[in-house]
């Protein structure tokens, strides 16, 4: 879209008339919900205002001047009010939502994909992970090009407003690493180099190591330094020294000078420059305001610097964009280092009202205080491109999904083994649903059983690179052919960068318009490493699914260093991820063809209240595999058996009427289940023995029901309510599985029947799987045991003591 295509020089008093009114209105947001509301409900809360300010000056020349409809922005958490004041002044966010702001279902702390009603292209609040996600979403913005989609789109620029404490997060260093071996191209990342953290002032010298690091990774560096005043100030005579002066200045004293103003600069460069020719005649030849605001014209506040490094980049490479600015910039917090939770108090309030020239009862009026004419800031706005094509967020179409999926059975087999079945038949049939589908993986892509899809698929490239390997005909199992057409995407070993990749990969319809199918696998411990990001991708509603696999104390002898407890737990309480643990290979299958499906549900925001599984909005799937080779049960799968894997469980061996224990059993602990149900079944009557495949939906459905009958809807039952329903008050129950007990300790509770917890509480154990079932007690005589405490009777003859 085209520009205003004013000439250049007419924006800026435009951009400076709206600069004033995009800080006006974000501290005024902040005011209102502090100091007006903060009375009435008691939630006065800072970490904004001056954090805010820092980021005026470029957000305002991004936004409303640079920036085209194709680009998409991370912004700084802290910097929400200021992006939620320029889509208030671009008609895109409303006075209550503002008025609102952080109140209950107002406008967002920290901007929000999913929860605010502006254009958020992509969430941020756990700060790093913004940043990283606009690295990988041009990464993505190359797979869909390269695979001949999207190409009408000219290629966006993928931009972070990053607050310089924020490079501390290992996650930024791990994408930069990733971005330069994936030849990234398209980002700009503008670091907020106010020299402030949250706690203090930062350490000196951080812009050297920032530049050094940048240009390490291929990146180009450009430095906004001094802003256009200061660089006519050092034309004058005796500039060098003040530019002198400057450069060796230490951050804190800079940031304390701002913060006093310009007595307080005046007398320290007289103290240090007095009495030194020109420079101090430079000085004194400015008034105290003249003087603060020279030495307040950092190159990240002057608009003409930061339009003219802007929009002199003319290529692809990425860019990192070192801004000086002051945290605080035009407000009475300027500089000091306690102002990260700072408020203005309202006599300081009054004052910058009367600065903004706002009248009482005017403050939330667009053109209110301005003195240029309101057509002409109107016209202005009509046609900033950023937000010429109305929203951003796009939308694709579903891809359909097959009947069934192949998974190959054979008799024994492992969880594992199916998925890579799976996948493999679905690359050889081939069709619309595996042309979307893109796997990746930190390092583990063979070992998680992605190999036989990649030998097929091909690895993701922008340029194509043969397999020496294979030219020189030396054998191997794996043909790594990278092109543009490959389908996989293979990453180093870091899990943030995974799971980033994977929230890239999961919003491309939203972003580009083009459907994926991200896959994703990894070893289960793994997870943990990668969860603030996985919370994150959850959080902006990308979809995809992960596959986690080995998993649990089964996987023995691999080392008890990559043992998973808790992650069972973690597929329960992740909010907009699904988990499933299978324990047969037919399930898995059943699984993955309605995981495909459920991934491309299109709800986005809340998921439905009734039923809290999300079944209508979608979501993201996570499924936890084993490699232990269980004995395949034959059978039909019938329409109901799938639709009770999809629910959460089945009766593997429906209970008797007169049941007085039940065994129920997750994942690949099946057959030493089965085994205990044998073992019991001469001393207690009608054992039943329950399937669960997915310990998640099963408790969200159950918690779901209960809310619906506090609604008043009594006939609201849940499938667990509905399976234990058939037993009687004193079945006991027996749960097991190779994760931490509590992910199915709940099941008593559902109609108050006694249980028995088994699972995995310690790790780092190494044997084969018999001897670690047994010393962790979820093995079958375990069981057995347990049963027989929770239905107490004649003692069952084939226990053996335990260990
Ligand atoms: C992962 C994570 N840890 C801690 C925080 C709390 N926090 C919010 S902002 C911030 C530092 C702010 O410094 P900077 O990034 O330089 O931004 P500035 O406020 O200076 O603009 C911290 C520690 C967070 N949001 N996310
Ligand atoms: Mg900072």
């Amino acid at each position: 879209m085209s520009n205003p295509r004013l000439p250049k020089d007419s924006r800026l008093p435009i951009l400076a008339e709206l600069e004033k009114k995009i800080l006006w209105l974000a501290s005024w947001t902040i005011h209102n919900a502090n100091h007006l509301r903060a009375s009435e409900d008691g939630m006065k809360v800072g970490g904004h205002q001056a954090s805010s300010a820092s980021l005026a000056t470029i957000m305002t020349a991004l936004y409303l001047g640079v920036l085209r409809p194709q680009d998409r922005v991370a912004v700084k958490p802290h910097a929400s009010p200021i992006f939620h004041a320029i889509n208030y002044l671009m008609g895109l966010q409303t006075r209550e939502k503002l008025e609102n702001f952080r109140g209950y279902k107002g406008a967002q702390s920290y901007p929000s994909r999913t929860k605010d009603i502006d254009d958020v292209d992509f969430s941020t609040g756990s700060v790093g992970l913004g940043v990283a996600q606009t690295l990988f979403s041009s990464l993505v913005q190359d797979y869909v090009k390269a695979h001949g989609w999207g190409e009408k789109r000219q290629d966006g620029r993928m931009v972070a407003l990053i607050g310089d404490a924020e490079l501390d997060e290992g996650n930024i260093f791990e994408a930069l690493m990733e971005g330069w071996k994936h030849g990234l191209r398209n980002t700009w990342w503008v670091i907020d180099y106010n020299r402030q953290s949250l706690d203090a002032v930062i350490r000196e010298g951080l812009y050297d190591r920032f530049e050094q690091m940048f240009r390490n990774f291929g990146w180009d560096v450009v430095t906004l330094k001094y802003g256009s005043l200061q660089q006519a100030a050092f034309k004058e005579k005796g500039g060098e020294r003040l530019k002198a002066w400057i450069d060796s200045c230490p951050n804190q004293l800079y940031s304390a000078l701002t913060f006093q103003g310009g007595a307080a600069w005046r007398k320290r460069l007289m103290d240090d420059l007095g009495d030194q020719g020109p420079v101090t005649k430079l000085i004194e030849s400015r008034s105290d305001t003249e003087l603060s605001r020279l030495m307040c014209n950092l190159g990240g506040h002057d608009l003409p610097s930061i339009l003219e490094a802007f929009e002199a980049v003319d290529h692809d490479r990425p860019v990192c964009f070192l801004a000086y600015t002051v945290k605080g910039f035009g407000l009475p917090l300027a500089g000091h280092k306690d102002n990260h939770a700072g408020l203005m108090t309202k006599d300081q309030m009054e004052g910058f009202k009367t600065a903004n020239a706002v009248r009482p009862g005017h403050e939330w009026d667009l053109f209110e205080g301005l003195s240029l004419p309101q057509s002409e800031l109107r016209a202005f706005l009509d046609k900033v491109p950023f937000f010429s094509e109305g929203r951003r967020r796009k939308s694709a179409p579903k891809l359909p999904v097959p009947e069934r999926l192949e998974a190959g059975i054979q008799a024994v087999m492992s969880t594992q083994m199916g998925f890579g079945k799976i996948l493999d038949d679905l690359a050889k049939r081939g069709g619309p649903l595996a042309d979307r589908i893109v796997t990746t993986a930190p390092d583990v892509t063979v070992s998680t059983n992605l190999g036989p899809w990649v030998n097929r698929r091909g690895l993701f490239a922008r340029a194509e690179m043969a397999d020496t390997f294979k030219d020189e005909r030396i054998p191997s199992m794996q043909k790594w052919e990278f092109s543009p057409k490959g389908q996989h995407i293979e990453l180093g070993i870091a899990e943030m960068n995974l799971f980033i990749n994977l929230s890239a990969l999961g919003l491309s319809h939203s972003i580009f318009g083009e459907r994926l199918i991200p896959i994703g696998t990894l070893y289960d411990p793994f997870i943990s490493r990668g969860l603030d990001a996985l919370n994150y991708a959850c959080y902006q509603d990308a979809r995809f699914m992960v596959v986690a696999t080995p998993s649990g104390v089964t996987l023995a002898p691999e080392g008890g260093a990559h043992q998973s407890i808790a992650t069972p737990l973690i597929g329960m309480s992740q909010d907009g991820l699904c988990a499933f643990e299978p324990a047969f290979v037919d399930e898995l299958a059943v699984m993955m063809r309605w995981s495909f499906d459920y991934l491309q549900r299109d709800g986005e925001g809340d998921p439905n209240e009734r039923t809290w599984l999300r079944d209508e909005t979608g979501g993201s799937v996570y499924l936890r595999l084993s490699t232990l080779q269980l004995e395949q049960p034959k059978r039909a799968m019938t329409p109901e058996l799938e639709h009770a894997i999809i629910d959460g469980a089945y009766w593997l061996r429906k209970p008797g009427p007169n049941a007085s224990v039940v065994v129920a059993y997750t994942g690949a602990v099946a057959a030493e289940a089965i085994e205990a149900v044998g073992l019991l079944g001469e001393d207690r009557r009608d054992v039943g023995l329950l399937a669960i495949t997915s310990a998640d939906r099963l408790n969200a459905g159950w918690q779901a029901a209960e809310r619906a009958r506090q609604r008043g809807n009594q006939q609201a039952t849940s499938h667990i309510e509905r399976l234990l329903g058939e037993l009687s008050r004193d079945c006991g129950i027996v749960s097991v599985l190779d994760g931490h007990p509590a992910t199915l300790a709940w099941l008593g509770s559902v109609h108050g029947h006694k249980q028995k917890a088994l699972g995995v509480e310690h790790f780092g154990q190494t044997g084969t799987v018999a001897d670690l079932y047994r010393h962790f007690g979820i093995d079958a005589n375990a069981i057995v045991h347990a049963a027989q405490a929770a239905a107490p009777g004649r003692p069952v003859r084939y226990l053996k003591a335990l260990p």
